[in-house]
């Protein structure tokens, strides 16, 4: 029996996939597909697919030409497969040549000629698409711009910023319209990303939300924790996506960090530690106390992510210890209790620590090197050493994509979507925020 193999993401299942699976069926007589994980597609850089892998092998399935269909989930397992399965033939489509040949040590090789004119690219280009227009235009919304380019289904269009010579500058170098007003540019799409300054986030995600459209905010949403209920409530009503955009919480070796630590990998957590620590410049916007700058309000949602998402948001206690300079908090150490846990942050704008991540149980320790926001790779730990495991994740670019592809999901998805970062958190991080600017619990070092 002569067994063939092929491979594909089949994303949007097509004619030219079809063909192909024909074609590599009539090579022999048992027909092996792999189709790959979400998680692999993520990994090789694939950000764009449209179907989940379920949906994807159900397409394969239909077809009846598949006699064996199989996952792909890492790098390097073709050569593991056609050990494993007794493969005689390799087929893959001819955009592909001369790529596998590393396989004829193994294996024939044999790529089939591509169907012209059909492919899941172009097929995702005439979905319908999330048209955004970004509103504040610094250095945020300059690397948005750039990683959305990552993320099917979504254009930029336009961007407004008050200033107008800003604003023609920043749509200048992207292609974008200007929009003269926060109005006008609600006009011009339906889904809005706010990287202005803290204070104005409020006005505007409201403004935005009362207008129908969808809303990505940076961090923090809102500094009072009624603003964001009342943006949530809307939201709701509406019928609409609101997001806090925050890398770290939408980026895949977090999300896998949280869940391995909620099956009980270092059994019960008792106590977090997290750092942000970003050392600028005195003139920086970031440390204007006019523009509510400071070191809780630029930093203060990052390591409260990891506190929130393990130990929940019911804490008993926090309390502050600031550092102050010309009106900005230059360093701040939080302090977090829970019924059964601990955890304490810092953060800092004008001064710099060790930006790590540890997470204490009691069988073990989770620990993320600095800069823990970006998560790539993180460890766990053990008192016996040979049980530590290392955990390697990609982080592509500057980490938006993510955010940006969870955004345009969850706006194009029908009926039910999953949020990685859910509102009893986001709720939890504007309390946080209130707490520390109404600063009853904080105690000012000279
Ligand atoms: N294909 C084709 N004609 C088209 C489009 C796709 O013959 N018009 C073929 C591709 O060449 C490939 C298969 O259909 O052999 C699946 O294509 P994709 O879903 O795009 O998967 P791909 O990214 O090519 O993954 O490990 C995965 C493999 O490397 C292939």
């Amino acid at each position: 029996m002569t067994k063939v193999i092929t491979y594909g993401t089949f994303d949007l299942f097509h004619e030219g996939h079809y063909n192909l699976l024909k074609k590599a069926k009539a090579l022999g007589d048992w027909l092996i597909v792999g189709v790959t994980t979400d998680s692999f597609d993520l990994q090789r850089g694939k950000l764009n697919t449209c179907n989940n892998v379920m949906e994807r092998i159900e397409a394969v399935k239909a077809t009846g030409l598949a006699d064996q269909i199989i996952i792909e989930e890492y790098r390097g397992q073709k050569i593991d497969d056609i050990h494993r399965y007794g493969v005689d033939i390799f087929a893959i489509g001819s955009d592909w040549t001369g790529y596998f040949d590393y396989l004829k040590e193994f294996c024939q090789v044999v790529y089939l000629p591509r169907t012209e004119g059909i492919s899941s690219t172009q097929l995702r280009d005439e979905r319908p698409t999330v048209e955004i227009g970004i509103i504040g235009t610094g250095s945020i919304a300059r690397r948005f711009v750039k990683e959305a380019g990552f993320v099917a289904s979504n254009s930029v269009t336009t961007a407004y910023n008050p200033d107008k010579k800003e604003c023609q500058a920043f749509c200048e170098e992207f292609g974008l319209k200007p929009s003269a007003s926060s109005k006008a540019l609600f006009g011009k799409c339906n889904a809005v990303y706010i990287a202005s300054p803290h204070y104005t986030h409020y006005e505007y995600a409201k403004a935005a939300l009362e207008a129908g459209k969808h809303v990505l905010c940076e961090t923090p949403l809102v500094l009072k924790e009624a603003e964001a209920k009342e943006l949530f409530k809307i939201a709701k009503d509406k019928g609409l996506v609101l997001m806090m955009a925050h890398k770290t919480a939408y980026c895949p070796a977090f999300g896998h960090l949280v869940t391995l630590l909620q099956s009980g990998a270092i059994g019960e957590i008792v106590d977090i530690k997290a750092a942000t620590t970003t050392l600028t410049d005195g003139k920086d916007a970031k440390m204007d106390s006019a523009r509510f700058g400071g070191s809780m309000n630029e930093n203060g949602c990052f390591p409260l992510l990891p506190i929130f998402r393990l130990l929940g948001t019911d804490y008993k206690k926090c309390y502050f210890v600031s550092k102050y300079k010309d009106g900005v908090d230059i360093f701040t150490k939080g302090i977090i209790f829970t019924d059964s846990a601990s955890a304490t942050f810092e953060v800092g704008l004008g001064a710099k620590t060790e930006g790590s991540l540890v997470v204490s149980g009691t069988k073990g320790y989770a620990y993320v090197p600095a800069p823990w926001w970006k998560t790539s790779y993180f460890e766990l730990r053990y008192e016996d050493q040979n049980q530590n495991k290392k955990y390697f994740y990609p982080f592509d670019g500057e980490g938006l994509r993510y955010e940006i592809k969870e955004f345009v999901s969850a706006i194009l998805a029908n009926g039910y979507f999953y949020s990685k970062l859910p509102v009893g958190e986001i709720l939890a991080m504007s309390r946080i925020q209130e707490e520390f600017l109404n600063g009853k619990k904080v105690r000012i070092l000279k």
